[in-house]
């Protein structure tokens, strides 16, 4: 089991290379979508956040697909610093959204992610996280209502009054001047649909570039959100969703915090069977209090889950992929974010130093 830390676009940093080493992790997962350059929500120095229904900001260049040579780089920088590039999390809206949408540039955008997944695998970089949402991280409202009144993200109850509109996909616009309205209604099954013929089309590609998908599961996981269907807000559709097209390739980007959320199954048990399969890209640390439509992001060591429980399942289960704090509450001081990483990424070393030096305490734990 490895310890990374995520960083957004703009964070690519030597400076943030070196406090990822500092804190003791030996690798990176990043993300290339800018959320924060052209948004009017995100200040930068959080999580992007936007409001309950607005964009994070918005999406990049169409014809402008991210490089080999840009990759490379990256991995290069990163490398230089003592690091491993272990993952791209997240497809930018503008490459693929006729592939959620089902729309008439589907196509071009199916040989998009087809090229951005072969670049991956020329550049070295084994994992590209995603998240097959239309609506995608909405609904949530932010306030100082974490411990020591920290700044954190929840929900405050169900976001189904404003529809999506159109122009928007996930989390961001790209289509400024989209005609006014809301964007169609699907079914569920509709949704499923799509990526089963998202994974046949791009699986294969994938498999040969050694690249895996990692699937992320709905943030926050409610069947329905701007009335739009979800994928994965149920523990055992991350079943349906590797069962689509069972390959190594076809992966979970296992993210904890939300999979606490949801209102059925149990958080160990998935990570358990999950782990056990050999089916996790990569893992998100997370604590919550609460389940949707009424929770909060919390600190590692408070919240619902017990954390030394799913990182003693994670070690008996031998998963050697990387886990990344995932969000935070916001500490009060001049780096939120990144004392927020800090504070977790120590929790995160201490528990598997203790499983290293005592490991009578991770059988115990793990059950
Ligand atoms: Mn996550």
């Amino acid at each position: 089991m490895k310890v990374g830390l995520g960083l957004y676009r703009h964070m690519l940093t030597r400076e943030n290379y070196d406090f990822a080493r500092q804190a003791g992790c030996t690798h990176v997962v990043i993300h290339l979508v800018d959320y924060f350059g052209r948004s009017l929500a995100n200040a930068g120095e959080n999580q992007p956040v936007g409001g309950k229904y607005e964009p994070w900001g918005l999406a990049g260049d169409p014809r402008q697909l991210w490089t080999v040579e840009e990759l490379k780089r990256i991995r290069r920088e990163i490398e230089d610093a003592g690091l491993v590039l272990a993952a791209i999390e997240n497809l930018d809206p503008a490459h693929w959204f006729d592939v959620l949408l089902d729309g008439p540039e589907r196509p071009r955008h199916i040989e998009n992610v087809k090229t951005i997944i072969r670049r991956m695998g020329e550049a070295g970089i084994p994992a590209l996280g995603y998240n097959f949402s239309i609506a995608g991280v909405c609904g949530r409202v932010s306030g100082p209502v974490g411990r020591g009144r920290a700044v954190s993200v929840g929900m405050d109850g169900p976001a189904d009054e404003v529809p999506v509109p159109k122009g928007m996909i996930w989390n961001m616009v790209y289509n400024a001047n989209a005609s006014p309205g809301p964007l169609p209604s699907i079914s569920q099954e509709e949704l499923w649909r799509r990526l089963t013929r998202f994974l046949e089309d791009v699986l294969p590609v994938a498999e040969k570039s050694g690249v895996r998908l990692a699937a992320h599961p709905d943030d926050p996981p409610l069947p329905a959100m701007r009335r739009q269907p979800r994928l994965v807000y149920q523990p055992g559709l991350y079943r349906r969703l590797l069962d689509v097209s069972p390959s190594r390739a076809n992966a979970l980007e296992l993210c904890v915090g939300s999979l606490a959320e949801m209102t059925e199954g149990d958080v160990y048990e998935t990570v358990d069977r999950y782990s056990r399969e050999g089916e996790i890209a990569y893992v998100h640390l997370r604590n919550v209090a609460g389940k949707v439509p009424h929770y909060r992001e919390t600190f590692i060591d408070e919240g619902d889950v017990d954390m030394l429980r799913i990182l003693a399942i994670l070690k008996r289960n031998a998963f050697d992929g990387v886990i990344i704090p995932d969000h935070t509450p916001q500490m009060s001081c001049a780096a939120p974010w990144h004392a927020g990483m800090a504070h977790t990424i120590g929790y995160v070393l201490a528990a598997l130093a203790m499983f290293e030096k005592h490991p009578e305490t991770f059988r115990n734990f793990s059950g």
